[in-house]
């Protein structure tokens, strides 16, 4: 297949792209515009036999129609994916993850593309700690910030040009990702490169709350799986199982690397912060015979900080301004 890839110079569509030209015989064209999150860095090495890159808006109409006609199937990762910069200004996040997915969906209308919408367990909202309970297909949507309302928007949207339109389209809602090329405003690198430049991680309040961590490498071959081999008009939830307070997150970097394991700061909370995520992936295991290889939190966390730790020329240009804009917010 020839796959147009959105947002493939970001964390979790980059993971993607070195997947399928690794895993796979199909070829990728990424179309990204390159924001503060995306940067060609995290695709250098590839083939150019069967890689290209575009740089572009998926909200540019003419373009994206341009892209589609040349293309069999489309992965769509590209998003604003940040909540705490959604609470700071919302607008980009309703005109990427809303406007732009709109914009995906009426050219894969017109050319019948085969469509795979990338979402998030965030737009289930979240659990209490002590609930047993884990987000199925069936939870109701109930999303907490602009960034997962924002998600929530998008996934009614892909719903609805499938009943409506037919759309041979499927999407799948993963759990927090972890791995290399995540950018470090995020949780685990922004931690980890707090820690390699001698600064203490800042957990936001308690530090109590928990999420349900799986390797990008996983969620790479998971949406490889039911690109091939899953139902149209179906969602599909993936996880690994992979549930962990902040805290106990915190406390196993600063080990690894060698810091006492209290060695942390806790900062002001961000406002409306979920409690608790968790993913019940029973489906995609049991149709789609998937399973995750990072079985090991522990495991998958030391090879990613070992990442952290060699690419410091990948990391190093967006630390500073990240952590302004946290000092300003008093985080
Ligand atoms: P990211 O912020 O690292 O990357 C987003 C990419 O999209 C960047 O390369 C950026 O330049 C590009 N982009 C943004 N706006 C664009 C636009 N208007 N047109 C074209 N390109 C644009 O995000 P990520 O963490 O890799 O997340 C990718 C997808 O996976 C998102 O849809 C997100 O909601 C979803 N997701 C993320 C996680 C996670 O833990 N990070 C978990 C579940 C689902
Ligand atoms: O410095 C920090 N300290 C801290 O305690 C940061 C940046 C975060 N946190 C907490 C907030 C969350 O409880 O860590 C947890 C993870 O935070 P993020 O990395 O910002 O992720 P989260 O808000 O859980 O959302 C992520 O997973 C779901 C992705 O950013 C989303 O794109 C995805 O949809």
């Amino acid at each position: 297949m020839r796959l147009l890839v959105t947002g493939g110079a970001g964390f979790i569509g980059s993971n993607f792209v070195h997947h399928i030209i690794a895993r796979s015989d199909h070829s990728v064209t990424v179309l990204d515009k390159l924001t503060y999150a995306g940067t060609l860095a995290s695709l250098e090495g590839l083939p150019e036999s069967r890689f290209r890159f575009v740089r572009g808006d998926i909200a540019d109409a003419p373009l994206v129609d341009e892209l589609f006609a040349e293309h069999d199937a489309v992965v769509h990762f590209a998003a604003e994916s940040h909540n705490d910069n959604s609470l700071d200004d919302p607008r980009p996040f309703l005109d990427t993850n809303i406007i732009g997915t709109f914009t995906l969906l009426e050219a894969a209308r017109r050319h019948g593309t085969r469509f795979h919408h990338i979402s998030t367990d965030e737009v289930y909202g979240d659990l209490e700690l002590d609930d047993p309970a884990r987000f199925t297909e069936t939870t109701p949507y109930n999303p907490s910030s602009p960034y997962s309302s924002t998600k929530a928007g998008s996934d009614l949207l892909v719903r609805a040009w499938v009943r409506s339109f037919d759309l041979p389209a499927t999407l799948s809602n993963c759990s927090n990702n972890y791995g290399p090329y995540q950018h470090v405003e995020k949780f685990i690198p922004r931690q980890i490169t707090n820690v390699l430049r001698g600064e203490r991680p800042k957990l936001y309040g308690s530090g109590e709350n928990v999420r349900d961590w799986i390797h990008a490498d996983d969620h790479s071959a998971a949406v490889l799986t039911i690109l091939e081999q899953g139902r149209i008009g179906e969602t599909y939830l993936i996880g690994a199982d992979g549930e962990q307070s902040n805290k106990a997150v915190v406390e196993l970097i600063l080990t690894e690397l060698g810091q006492p394991a209290d060695a942390y700061d806790h900062v002001v909370d961000r406002p409306g912060h979920d409690l608790r995520y968790a993913i019940d992936s029973t489906k995609l295991r049991t149709e789609l015979d998937w399973s995750p290889r990072f079985h090991d939190f522990e495991a998958g966390l030391a090879q990613t900080i070992a990442w952290y730790r060699e690419h410091e020329g990948w990391w190093a240009p967006a630390k500073d301004a990240t952590e302004s804009r946290y000092r300003a917010q008093g985080q």
